[in-house]
């Protein structure tokens, strides 16, 4: 009884976690006059799960050999990691309306040298997965425990070279690597089925040779369910959390919206999108720099 308790606090932390990353993201972009608040919101609760619930990090030591990584693949998600990196303590919060600014350590894409906890620079879709494999294999040489966790987005796997990647992890075994994919339905310019389909996504991931788990991933219970269970699984085959996500998720006027991919966002907007959503979870400031 005590253990569920604990648990659902841990849940709530999580989610009180994300809906506070999803308003840094809506103040980030406004000021940044640019950049992509649909897929940053919509992969919201596995950052926030990945940081507050999975990964083994030091926010004193950015650079602790032992530490897990994350390989944001879709780099254009950047704020969402920047925000939450910030809550973290590595950096202040006062750093993250720099973002896009001349020489901000924010830049508009993850750069690892200039942003402490950014482990891999990204954006250009459909590298991360090899990195992070390169890094998961580069644990094993070591003799290190680090796991590798890579963030990938649904249309980002129309490109070759993450199936590379998925049949190379499979072929050695790679067991500290999880692949998390945001699987929200949408790329720039129309929905990922109608523009070159990735389905039948479980399917193919497991002819690859990976563990498929199938999660909501605005679903924060379902996310720590979903990473516990990884955590505790195989450790000689790689594993995919396959993510039910909505881009946009959390302000209604951007759900679904092809739009809000990457759009500045007005003053007027960024109001309507803060009361919203502050009313899902008033911000706690008690679970600042938890
Ligand atoms: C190699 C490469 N081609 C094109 C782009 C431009 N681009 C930025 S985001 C994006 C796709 C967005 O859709 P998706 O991959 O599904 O990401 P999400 O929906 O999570 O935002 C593209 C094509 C890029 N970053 N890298
Ligand atoms: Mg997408």
């Amino acid at each position: 009884m005590k253990a569920a308790t604990l648990h659902l606090d841990e849940a709530d932390l999580v989610r009180g976690k994300a809906y506070r990353l999803r308003s840094h993201v809506i103040e980030m972009v406004f000021s940044g006059g640019s950049g992509h608040p649909g897929g940053s919101l919509s992969a919201a609760d596995i950052v926030a799960t990945l940081y507050w619930h999975v990964m083994r990090l030091d926010p004193e030591q950015p650079q602790w050999p032992d530490r897990d990584r994350l390989v944001l693949s879709k780099g254009h998600a950047a704020p969402v990691v920047y925000a939450a990196l910030a809550e973290k303590g590595y950096f202040p919060l006062e750093a993250l309306p720099t973002l896009r600014k001349t020489n901000t350590i924010l830049q508009g894409h993850p750069d690892m040298r200039k942003t402490p906890g950014i482990d891999m620079t990204s954006g250009s879709l459909g590298q991360g997965l090899s990195v992070a494999l390169g890094m998961a294999l580069g644990a094993r040489h070591l003799r290190r425990r680090f796991h590798v966790y890579a963030l990938l987005s649904d249309g980002e796997l129309q490109e070759g070279m993450i199936w590379e990647a998925a049949m190379a992890a499979a072929h050695y075994h790679v067991g500290n690597l999880t692949a998390i994919v945001d699987w929200n339905g949408l790329q720039v310019d129309g929905l990922v089925r109608e523009v070159m389909s990735v389905e039948p996504l479980a399917k193919k991931w497991r002819a690859f040779g990976w563990r498929v788990l199938e999660v909501d991933g605005n679903d924060v219970t379902s996310l720590i369910a979903a990473f516990d269970q990884r955590r505790k699984g195989s450790g000689s085959q790689p594993w995919v959390l396959l993510c039910h996500t909505v881009k946009g998720k959390g302000v209604s006027f951007m759900e679904g919206v092809m739009e809000w991919h990457a759009s500045p966002i007005s003053a007027e907007l960024r109001d309507a999108a803060l009361r919203e959503l502050a009313s899902f979870a008033e911000p706690p400031s008690s679970l600042a720099r938890k």
